[in-house]
């Protein structure tokens, strides 16, 4: 791991590095720590939506414009879960293909974890990674649908939803946890029929929404933009970019934004921190007793409160063996 070498801008020595965090090696956890002071300068933007409505080719043309004004722009592809992940990106790099040989674009994909967990954590600290290798934007795409891809949106600071019109029930797809996470929404596929329908539906919902979202936060807030886009020939990609600049400044500038900040760290931390815990509690526990407890639930000869003292127990026990007194 050769620090030197990714700062001063080594394609090969950053994939590396990006490689042993994906893997959790112990070593690229420690460049993290070294480098985590220069982190904290890029924007984190995250893009999620359903399969096929148009991410990739969306951040690709923001890509492009970003890099029109001179900033350097890293993607991170998550794709965990899909059988089809491998042709994705390979469609993925097709829809690319214009920013390939730019230095000032670094795509990687990332389709390894599936742990519970642990796949957002791989995606925080890969992007982290990427602000501390002096990327200004990195773009977390993800296929929103359920809850592991809402915790992967929750790495980014600006998360953009895309919709499109033809996509199954309008309305249905898009699920009150999705809503909650965008910062901005986009109706792609502005060129095909229904795309005005789509919008109308989204305003309506976000409208009730938003009346939920002040009710919570005092002061300041943001209003969620519902934007459209034709990604395949650019309609709409500027409007995207500022509304993504906007809400940086509404981050940077009003206490919301400092709060909002903070607790995206706090539950980093928290599911760092419980992963953590659990990792320590199954160091020499037998995970057949589980097995043996849920069994015993199930047949109802004892309750799940009672399963889980009897499973502490019996770790306590081990713990006590296995260290001295
Ligand atoms: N007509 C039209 N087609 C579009 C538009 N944007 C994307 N497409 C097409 O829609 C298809 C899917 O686009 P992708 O960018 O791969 O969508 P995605 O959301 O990244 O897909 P997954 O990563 O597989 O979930 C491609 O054939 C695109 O060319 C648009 O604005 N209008
Ligand atoms: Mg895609």
């Amino acid at each position: 791991m050769d620090i030197d070498r990714i700062l001063a801008g080594d394609r090969r020595a950053l994939a590396r590095w990006l490689t042993a965090l994906e893997a959790e090696r112990p070593e690229a956890q420690a460049v993290l720590s070294a480098l985590y002071a220069r982190t904290g300068n890029a924007h984190l933007v995250g893009v999620t939506g359903a399969p096929g409505s148009g991410k990739s080719t969306l951040v690709a043309a923001l890509a492009r414009a970003w890099r029109a004004r001179g900033q350097t722009v890293a993607v991170l592809a998550v794709d965990p879960s899909s059988p089809f992940s491998g042709g994705a990106i390979l469609g993925d790099r097709v829809r690319m293909q214009s920013l390939a040989g730019d230095p000032g674009v670094f795509i990687r994909s990332m389709a390894s974890r599936g742990t519970l967990g642990g796949l957002a954590a791989t995606t925080a600290d890969l992007a982290r990674a990427l602000d501390a290798a002096g990327f200004a934007l990195v773009v977390i795409e993800t296929v929103g649908a359920g809850q592991s891809e809402i915790d992967v949106a929750r790495a980014a600071q600006t998360t953009i939803v895309i919709e499109a019109p033809g996509l199954g029930d309008d309305v249905q797809a898009i699920k009150a946890g999705i809503l909650e996470i965008a910062d901005l929404l986009v109706v792609n596929k502005a060129d095909q029929p229904g795309a005005d329908a789509t919008a109308r539906a989204l305003k309506a919902a976000l409208e009730l929404e938003q009346a939920a979202r002040v009710n919570t936060s005092q002061g300041s807030h943001w209003s969620v933009p519902v934007l459209s886009t034709v990604a395949t020939n650019g309609r709409g990609v500027e409007e995207v970019l500022a509304a993504v600049a906007a809400h940086r400044s509404f981050l940077k500038e009003t206490p919301h934004g400092s709060d909002r900040e903070r607790q995206r760290i706090r539950r980093e931390l928290e599911s760092r921190l419980r992963q953590r815990v659990w990792q320590h509690f199954t160091v020499d526990f037998e995970m057949s007793v589980l097995e043996e407890l849920a069994a015993k639930v199930c047949a109802r000869e004892i309750d799940l409160e009672s399963a889980v003292k009897s499973a502490l127990s019996s770790r306590r026990t081990n713990e006590s063996e296995s260290s001295p007194p």
